[in-house]
């Protein structure tokens, strides 16, 4: 099974969960910095204080990187390192450690791949509403704009957003995440200014000479419980309106604005019903629809609904209500998360016929499983199996026509899992927390292998 040549291979990471050193070279407060360290939001207490210290380990962590062959890295730029306060004028220091990672990964061949949001937003904006206010997105465009200046003469790959679903929904909707607000109306409102944020720095990247740009969404097939086993297994009418409803919630609200400049009529009917749809300026619809390169999918599991007369809406689905959120008949992942490798060919199908104006690139796919070390290795063959599954969807992807570019593991490290905290392992390459020491798992070796043969 051998991928297109052009096929890019890699990892990614995010800023808050790898970097640790949050209080050197300037770097201010961001809202998990706050949310992590209040009692009860994280498991175990944990917090992004030291995490995998990768803000001092860089260049040994890119020595990794180059040993197993990967042709790209996708790391997230810290806001508060750049902008403490969010605003004004870019503190040089932050900015030099991503220039120093920068150097490091193209004297290694690797290419960077700069997310410029990845929910470490500064407290100092959250203080002024967060994602809530209009002028955030404001905000977000000017660091992007800074970020662009220090390293766009090198960075060719930028995605503005990493997951605005979750961000929004799970930071304002649930609260699970930071700022751990609970409020439809407000997560409805950060949706749509962090779409502007995407839109406003977009045309701004462009216009800078930016030569690829990219919008990640977590985006999932949504199926009823029958169709996870058969995806020919036809729905009531009832359940099919649930699932439509959802892939509008989860998926449509971020890729119809960005790539047709509309919402669907479902998220307008929910914003109606949940604080209205005043923050939606005329004009708005065209910022967000800046013309983009490609869309960049992080897939874990599908999303199962059915029918469920009566249901309240779930907190992080505002809009949802008379729909039930089924558990899969599969096997899970350490995060409870079941285990559905087609769902991602099968979204990946459905996103390329839907959207066939940019291309596709899995920027995370990945699992959480209870890896042990012994003897200085880690069997993680359930992981290897995850992988390789979900490898050959991508290439039966390929092979029905999707314009699918690359794909990168969720994660090169284990490292600070959000609310799970370090409990919960998502890397390829193991990291000790007590003596930041890191062992090359199984499955770091067998990807490898993929990379090289660039094939299964
Ligand atoms: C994504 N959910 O997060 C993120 O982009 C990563 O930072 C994260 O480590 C990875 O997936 C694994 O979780 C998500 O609850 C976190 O639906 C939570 C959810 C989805 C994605």
């Amino acid at each position: 099974m051998i991928f297109p040549e052009s096929f890019v291979w890699g990892a990614a990471t995010a800023s808050y969960q790898i970097e640790g050193a949050v209080k050197e070279d300037g770097r201010g407060q961001s809202i998990w910095d706050t949310f992590s360290h209040s009692p009860g939001n994280v498991a175990d207490g944990d917090t992004g204080d030291v995490a995998c210290d990768h803000y001092h380990r860089y260049a040994d962590d890119v020595a990794l990187m180059r040993e197993l062959r990967l042709a790209a890295y996708r790391f997230s730029v810290a806001w508060p390192r750049v902008q403490p306060n969010g605003t004004g004028p870019a503190n040089p220091e932050g900015l030099a450690f991503y220039d120093r990672l920068v150097d490091k990964l193209l004297e290694a061949e690797i290419s960077p791949y700069v997310t410029l949001y990845h929910w470490d937003l500064p407290q100092a904006l959250e203080e002024r509403g967060g994602w809530t206010d209009r002028d955030t997105a404001y905000r977000f465009a000017e660091y992007a704009e800074a970020v662009h200046d220090r390293l766009g003469d090198r960075v060719g790959h930028w995605a503005t957003l990493n997951e605005p679903w979750v961000a929004a929904f799970l930071g304002y909707g649930n609260g699970v995440h930071a700022p751990g607000r609970r409020d439809p109306a407000s997560a409805l409102r950060a949706a749509h200014h962090l779409l502007l944020g995407h839109g406003l720095a977009a045309r701004r990247l462009r216009e800078l000479g930016a030569e690829e740009l990219m919008l990640v969404i977590n985006s999932a097939p949504v199926l009823t419980p029958a169709q996870v086993d058969d995806p020919d297994a036809v729905a009531t009418p009832a359940d099919a309106a649930a699932t439509h409803l959802i892939h509008a919630l989860l998926t449509r609200q971020f890729l119809d604005p960005a790539l047709y400049g509309r919402y669907p009529e479902e998220v307008l009917g929910t914003a109606e019903r949940n604080g209205g749809t005043g923050h939606i300026k005329d004009g708005d619809l065209e910022t967000i629809a800046a013309p983009i390169d490609q869309i960049g999918i992080n897939y874990y599991n599908p999303c199962v609904v059915e029918a469920g007369p009566g249901e309240p809406a779930d907190a992080a689905w505002p809009g949802s209500e008379g729909v039930r959120f089924a558990a899969a008949d599969a096997p899970t992942t350490a995060m409870g998360w079941p285990i559905v490798p087609d769902g991602l060919s099968r979204l990946l199908i459905r996103l390329s016929q839907d959207y066939p104006q940019v291309g596709l690139m899995v920027t995370e796919n990945g699992a959480a499983f209870d890896d042990v070390v012994e003897n200085g290795r880690v069997h993680d063959a359930d992981r290897v199996s995850y992988l390789d599954r979900h490898l050959r969807e991508v290439h039966r992807a390929i092979e029905a026509g999707a314009d699918l570019r690359g794909y990168l593991v969720w994660s090169l490290l284990d490292n600070f899992e959000w609310a799970e905290g370090y409990r919960r392992r998502f890397g390829i390459v193991h990291v000790d927390y007590s003596t930041q020491e890191r062992v090359l798992k199984d499955s770091a070796l067998w990807y490898r292998e993929v990379i090289v043969r660039n094939g299964l």
